[in-house]
């Protein structure tokens, strides 16, 4: 039960991202951190005395996590390979749940779950970060306010450079595909698929090219190489809702590029763009007033746009669901995008959505 309007939170898994989490709890009145859970026993001990969370709140096992009465809500950050189950936790437990993206470690897991939450939906929320970019939100403004006109296409890229030859990252989880799925496709491009979900609607089509440009990572401890079997590169066309096409590339070999996730949006009345490393400006190109001459600028987004994404969890468990908030059908349709991805990669064919 949610006790004075506050939802208790259990953290699951301590690794990079949930310090991003735990200040995003911090900052809401709503939410308070209440339980942790990972198998690092000196994470657990670590941000366990950093948040002050009693010893009986600090797990080992999720289940026990998610089955423990006094947490309201959970947020889960765990590797690829473990979301499902979580997800799964959740539903047999009726626990409202933030779940990090990729959805699943694939198509096959995210159909499962399909069946079990048919049966037994519960709140859940899919943390497609990027929808909550102030510049972002504006764009999604500008758009149903039809100020574009009619779409005609859509460029989104998503680049990154760490896995470039140049930096000779080790072996990591996020190269290993049991625990991780896909590489780029799925950490990136997932958010990729989303910001045009998000922007235009739904896919009908893809073509794509998938590619590991580094074979091969050392290995930290053993100093031995081990086999890259995910991509570090993945293109793709598209087309969607209302035949708008989409051009998508997302790479992990992009030198120069920090972590720049951009889209552009080409309608008949102008043309707008969000950079997600510039989150509080647009670049636009349309006429002020029609008859008008285009006017290329750069706008400041107002303050207005900002929101914290776990306030859109928090209303979601409140059972006040905000519109564009990430669901459960977000992340299982996100999925099956990228399933067709890899299809048409490995086919060499166009590959339709249902
Ligand atoms: C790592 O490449 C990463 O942290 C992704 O996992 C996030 O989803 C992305 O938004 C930032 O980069």
């Amino acid at each position: 039960m949610i006790k004075n309007d506050v939802i208790t939170i259990g953290l699951i898994g301590l690794g990079g991202m949930a310090n991003a989490h735990r200040k995003m709890v911090s900052e809401l009145e709503q939410l308070h951190l209440g339980a942790l859970c990972d198998v690092n026993q000196e994470l657990l001990k670590q941000i366990g005395d950093e948040e002050g969370i009693s010893q009986e709140k600090r797990f080992h096992d999720m289940e026990a996590l998610i089955a423990d009465p006094d947490v309201n809500a959970v947020i889960s950050i765990v590797p690829n390979n473990l979301h499902a189950e979580v997800l799964r936790l959740c539903i047999q437990y009726q626990k409202p749940v933030m779940a990090e993206k990729p959805f699943t470690l694939n198509f096959a897991e995210a159909e499962e779950l399909a069946l079990l939450y048919e049966k037994q939906p519960i709140l859940c929320m899919v943390g497609f970060s990027y929808r909550y970019v102030p510049s972002f939100r504006y764009a999604k403004k500008i758009v149903e306010e039809n100020k574009l006109g009619t779409i005609r296409h859509i460029a989104v890229r998503y680049l990154q450079s760490f896995g470039a030859p140049l930096f000779e990252v080790p072996y990591a989880w996020r190269f290993n595909k049991e625990v991780t799925g896909t590489g780029a496709l799925g950490d990136l491009g997932a958010h990729m698929i989303d910001s045009a979900r998000f922007f235009v609607g739904e896919f009908s089509s893809v073509s794509a090219l998938m590619k590991t440009f580094v074979n091969e990572r050392k290995d930290e401890k053993s100093g031995e190489m081990k086999n890259v079997d995910v991509d570090d590169y993945t293109s793709f066309q598209a087309v969607l809702e209302n035949d708008v096409i989409g051009n998508f590339v997302t790479t992990r070999n992009a030198v120069g590029s920090g972590n720049q996730h951009e889209v552009t949006i080409y309608g008949d009345y102008g043309t707008i763009h969000v950079n997600c490393e510039r989150p509080d400006e647009i670049d636009v190109c349309m006429k002020d007033e029609p008859g008008e001459k285009l006017v290329f600028k750069t706008e400041k987004v107002s303050e207005i746009y900002q929101k914290n994404q776990l306030q859109d969890f928090a209303d979601l468990v409140k059972n006040n669901q905000q519109k564009g908030t990430p669901t459960f059908y977000d992340g299982y349709q996100n999925q099956k995008v990228i399933e067709r991805i890899i299809q048409s990669a490995e086919t060499g064919k166009t590959v339709t959505i249902d």
